[in-house]
């Protein structure tokens, strides 16, 4: 069994990336070893009722221990790529301090990956920002983005070329909105101001690091992850209409629009002038600096109508789901690229850098027989295609994720993984989707 995509397809060419993701905090688990030290996210786990159940990575899958037998089941697996991300608060765990043994951490790991032939894809932050920044305010505070770049440009100096794509940050839409304005992650704070003023401070540690990031690893390619929710009109009445664009202004286009043209977008500055955040001189020329590649973190759309008391309110769709209750609703992936390419005429070459399904179908027999997954890849394999055939230019796609995780606010209670883990023994066991990857890897030419 194979994904249906056309034999022609740009997909079925070796030369397009195929990976799979994960991330620092919801695989490596050994939360306090090798100098480690607490991250924003150790503390909102510690919070009662911010992580369903009580969840917490100090296990989550012991990858930091694992990740021999992990890197050895990416090669089998057939993938061509490895996107991980890098623990800050092993790097750096006091202010200043620059810790060896996390540093040797990331340098096995990717001397791993190369002698597999397995290549490096690097992400800087994704969310587990030191403890001791967050207690200075955390992102709200503008000099986490000077940190930021000391961090990025450390790490950089260590792992330079051998990486062959960095990313600086995972989603600051998470990090931002999600994080200081909606309260769901760390550090869970609900107020739209400084919701956006750490999204423009978060957006200004990518770019700050930019510069040293290139010195480093000048042959590596240098970009930002970015997720997006595209958003649909519940009717098509004008005002249904217009709450869904302005959603997309304030949601998407708040992140993409001042990396490529420098300028936050005007809908947004003019309705809502009372949650601008503070903008130095010569920032915007900092956000804007050139990137190598986007990154897009696709999972659902959202359905919108004019609110009576909010700009747009999301509408629950009666429509396929998957286990964490996102609508499956793979047009909106060409659609998004699409707009993107007609809006924007210096969008950077696209990686789909995270997509992927919850379904949590047990073990049954040693098998995990997740088929809704498989339907949802095939169908959004085939979102990326037709994009492509539409002109977007679309480099690679990474399966979120290797392996089921920590799913931050949802604890470990939603699998993400193509292999499944046992969260007791920490037994890895592939799935049926990873065994349609490898078939569908392995007849590329
Ligand atoms: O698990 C997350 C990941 O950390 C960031 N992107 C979305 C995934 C699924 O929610």
């Amino acid at each position: 069994m194979s994904f249906n995509l056309p034999a022609d397809s740009r997909l079925a060419r070796k030369d397009f990336l195929f990976g799979v993701a994960t991330a620092s905090f919801q695989i490596e688990g050994a939360a306090y070893e090798d100098g480690r030290t607490e991250s924003i996210w150790d503390r909102f786990c510690a919070t009662p009722g911010k992580v369903l159940g009580g969840d917490n990575g100090d296990v989550a899958c012991d990858h930091y221990h694992r990740w021999p037998q992990d890197l050895d089941m990416i090669r089998k697996l057939g993938f061509d790529a490895y996107r991980f991300s890098i623990a800050w608060p092993r790097i750096e765990p006091q202010p200043g301090v620059w810790n060896q043994a996390g540093f040797d951490f990331y340098d096995r790991l990717v001397d791993g990956m190369l002698e597999r032939g397995i290549r490096p894809v690097a992400t800087l932050y994704h969310w587990d920002l030191p403890q001791y920044l967050g207690d200075r305010g955390g992102w709200v505070n503008r000099d986490t983005a000077y940190r930021f770049a000391d961090y990025a440009d450390q790490i950089t100096r260590v792992l330079g070329d051998r990486v062959e794509s960095y990313a600086t940050l995972n989603e600051p839409w998470c990090a931002g909105f999600l994080s200081y304005r909606l309260g769901i992650h760390a550090p869970g704070l609900k107020d739209d101001r400084l919701g956006f003023q750490a999204a423009h401070h978060l957006l200004l540690g990518h770019g700050l690091a930019l510069p040293a990031m290139r010195a480093n690893a000048p042959k590596a390619d240098h970009g930002i992850v970015l997720n997006f929710t595209p958003a649909y009109p519940a009717t098509d009445s004008a005002e249904d209409r217009a709450a869904a664009d302005y959603s997309d202004e304030e949601n998407s286009h708040w992140y993409l629009q001042p990396l490529l043209t420098g300028e936050y977008p005007l809908a947004v500055r003019e309705r809502h002038p009372e949650w601008m955040p503070t903008v130095y001189p010569g920032d915007m020329e900092i956000l804007a600096r050139p990137i190598d590649f986007l990154g897009i973190n696709f999972y659902t759309r959202a359905v919108v109508k004019a609110g009576e008391h909010s700009d747009y309110e999301s509408i629950p769709q009666d429509a396929p789901k998957t286990d964490i209750g996102w609508e499956i609703y793979p047009q909106a992936l060409t659609d998004l690229m699409t707009g993107f390419k007609a809006r924007y005429d210096n969008l950077p070459p696209i990686y789909i850098s995270e997509n992927g399904a919850a379904d949590n179908t047990p073990v049954v027999d040693g098998v995990v027989d997740d088929q809704m997954r498989v339907g949802y890849y095939d169908q959004h394999l085939n979102a990326v295609h037709n994009a492509i055939e539409q002109g977007v230019d679309v480099r690679g796609y990474f399966a979120w994720s290797l392996m089921d995780n920590f799913e931050w606010a949802e604890g470990y209670s939603q699998r993400f993984g193509i292999v499944h883990v046992d969260y007791d023994s920490l037994v890895r066991t592939p799935k049926r989707s990873s065994a349609v990857f490898t078939d569908w890897l392995a007849q590329r030419r």
